[in-house]
């Protein structure tokens, strides 16, 4: 009942703001254009070039309204969303080009609108406004989380985790794992270990040389503000995928924390951003992948299947039924790399492109 009630709610919400978009768009057309990827995807540095070359004119031979002038002029506008943090572009821009260094990694959701004047292949002027929107794939990978019980979701992590080379980087957390009885009292203290030991492992596996991509929960190794907080503090616990969690139990204790990690991180994500982009791109590093081993293509290949289905929009997916999505375009794009941040990298990429090199896409 405190289901339907919720959903209902969240129908009512996305109708009002479907509406108030809709009649924006009306007159001032808006198109949110969300770039993702797997962390060092690229997505920071694309975002960068594209709008380094929009603004300064920049070559761009295949992008035909660029090219052939029906571009006239684009620049900044003020941040529009007031709970989303700027698109820290100009100094994306110095630590290119002054720097001559890629930039650091983002950890959070991020914003730049941009206003294009532009003519239609018809003749007529026009002003679009462009809403880039950076924001980590691995927060699509939570997706699945939403019909997936504290007990399924146990039960597949530490599947997961029991491969090769997983299961070398899991020894840590697996020992402690042993030591814990899921239908004890719950314990805060043995609670925050297990979040402790489970994300260092999540965090070994992304290191370069293993480069595995399927870690959720993705906020767990972007914690950003809500870093130690109950909503990222719990970790899977052996227990049987039918059982019920007893009253005051550590199991309890996980199963409210997870449910809280959908409550406060999923659901606001795919709501208040995901529904609301117009076009998708999703950036790709294959060759980080590669470089690592069949293990890591494997495991990109499953991440990549998990963020192909966040784009499954027809009837019946979890998606459509909560959120209503409305991308209605989608582009996938590889990255060239020409090695890994650190080593040769940085010292070939200081030769061509405009950023150094840094614009392939
Ligand atoms: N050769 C080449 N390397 C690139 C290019 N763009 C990014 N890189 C490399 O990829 C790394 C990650 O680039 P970012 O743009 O920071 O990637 P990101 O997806 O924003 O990464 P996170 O913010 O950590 O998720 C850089 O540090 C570079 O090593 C490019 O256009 N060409
Ligand atoms: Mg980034």
């Amino acid at each position: 009942m405190a289901s339907t009630l919720t959903d209902f709610l969240e129908e009512a919400r996305l109708s009002a703001r479907a509406l108030l978009d809709y009649g924006e768009h009306f007159f001032n057309p808006t198109v949110r254009l969300g770039v993702t990827g797997l962390s060092r995807a690229g997505k920071t540095v694309f975002i960068t070039a594209l709008v380094h070359g929009l603004t300064r004119g920049g070559r761009f031979p295949v992008f035909e309204p660029l090219a052939t002038g029906r571009i006239a002029r684009a620049h900044l506008a003020p941040q529009p969303d007031d709970a989303v943090p700027r698109f820290d572009y100009e100094n994306h821009v110095r630590t290119l080009i002054e720097e001559r260094r890629w930039p650091n990694s983002t950890i959070d959701i991020s914003e730049l609108r941009l206003v294009i004047d532009y003519q239609r292949p018809n003749g007529a002027d026009r002003t679009l406004t462009l809403d880039i929107i950076d924001y980590p794939g691995e927060w699509l990978l939570d997706l699945p989380l939403l019909n997936k019980s504290y007990e399924q979701w146990s039960r597949e992590s530490l599947a997961l985790s029991r491969e090769t080379p997983r299961v070398h980087l899991a020894a840590e957390w697996h020992a402690h794992l042993e030591s814990l009885n899921a239908q004890a009292r719950e314990d805060e203290q043995a609670t925050l270990t297990a979040a402790r030991l489970f994300t260092n492992y999540l965090r070994a596996c992304r290191d370069e040389r293993f480069a595995m991509s399927l870690l959720p929960p993705g906020r767990f190794l972007m914690p950003g503000n809500l870093a130690g907080s109950p909503a990222l503090t719990f970790a899977p616990l052996d227990v049987p995928i039918d059982g019920t969690a007893p009253e005051g139990s550590l199991w309890a204790m996980m199963v409210r924390r997870y449910e809280a990690y959908k409550d406060v991180v999923v659901r606001p994500f795919f709501r208040d951003h995901f529904a609301r982009l117009d076009r998708q791109i999703v950036l790709i590093d294959a060759l980080g992948a590669f470089n690592s081993g069949p293990e890591a293509l494997h495991d990109l290949q499953a991440a990549l299947a998990g963020i192909l289905d966040c784009f499954r929009i027809g009837r019946g997916t979890i998606l459509s039924s909560l959120f209503r999505p409305r991308i209605d375009r989608i582009l996938f794009a590889r990255r060239q790399r020409r090695g890994r941040e650190g080593r040769t990298d940085r010292g070939r990429d200081r030769r061509g492109g405009a950023f150094g090199g840094a614009c392939d896409p």
